[in-house]
């Protein structure tokens, strides 16, 4: 199987720790997202994924993209613990939770976006530093209040990491890049502090990866 990743990819590190938990392993394609302006955007990329977005799959002639599916894929398609609750309801849940990051939180601090507004409304490292916070609190702060109506368990949903926890741990490392303070959280704090315990979890941590740089 064949990733294309980039370390510091919030959405790539989430497939790394699902490609970890499986037991799964991969041949990794740096695509760098700041060198030669990006080379999510050349043509070879961009015909693997038409969005210019890291992660991508190849397994033969299989090509998928977009983080939550390839994660669902891999723990449809191979062995090795599952990363979705067999009831329904829970998995629903856990989809839910997946999304408050991967739809509602991540997408408003993706590099384009940035690039974006630091382009077109001139917008300072301090104004996007905010933003940053502002949409990450806003969305981590969710999740808080749903893992605060649940009993307290290791991982989000139970005695197991899954998809929420494989969204989680990306998202609050990304919280520290951008300086937003999760002190009032303490929920997401000890889920992220039992993942990042875990080999699983160190193994796809951006510094640990090949293509890392400081
Ligand atoms: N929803 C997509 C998001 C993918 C995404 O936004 N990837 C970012 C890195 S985390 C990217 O490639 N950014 C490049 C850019 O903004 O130009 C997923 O979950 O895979």
């Amino acid at each position: 199987m064949i990733f294309h990743g980039y370390f510091r990819s919030s959405s790539a590190y989430r497939c790394r720790i699902a490609f970890n938990l499986k037991g799964v392993g991969y041949d990794f394609v740096s695509v760098h997202l700041r060198k030669d302006g990006g080379q999510q955007k050349t043509p070879g990329y961009r015909a693997l994924n038409p969005q210019a977005l890291v992660p991508t799959i190849e397994d033969g002639d299989f090509r998928l993209t977009q983080s939550l599916a390839i994660i669902e894929w891999l723990d449809e398609t191979q062995d090795g613990p599952k990363l979705m609750p067999a009831d329904a309801d829970l998995r629903a849940e856990v989809r839910a939770f997946a999304q408050i990051i991967a739809c509602d939180i991540h997408p408003l601090q993706n590099l384009r976006v940035l690039d974006y507004l630091k382009a077109n409304f001139s917008a300072q490292q301090a104004a996007l530093d905010a933003w940053c916070q502002r949409w990450i609190l806003d969305g981590l702060g969710a999740c808080e209040a749903l893992l605060a109506r649940r009993a307290r368990s290791t991982f989000c949903f139970g005695e197991e990491p899954t998809l929420a926890d494989i969204c989680l741990v990306p998202q609050v490392f990304s919280a520290g890049r951008f300086g937003a303070d999760l002190s009032a959280m303490p929920r997401v704090r000890a889920v992220a502090e039992a993942c990042e315990a875990l080999p699983a979890f160190i193994a796809a941590q951006p510094r640990n990866q090949p293509d890392w740089e400081a």
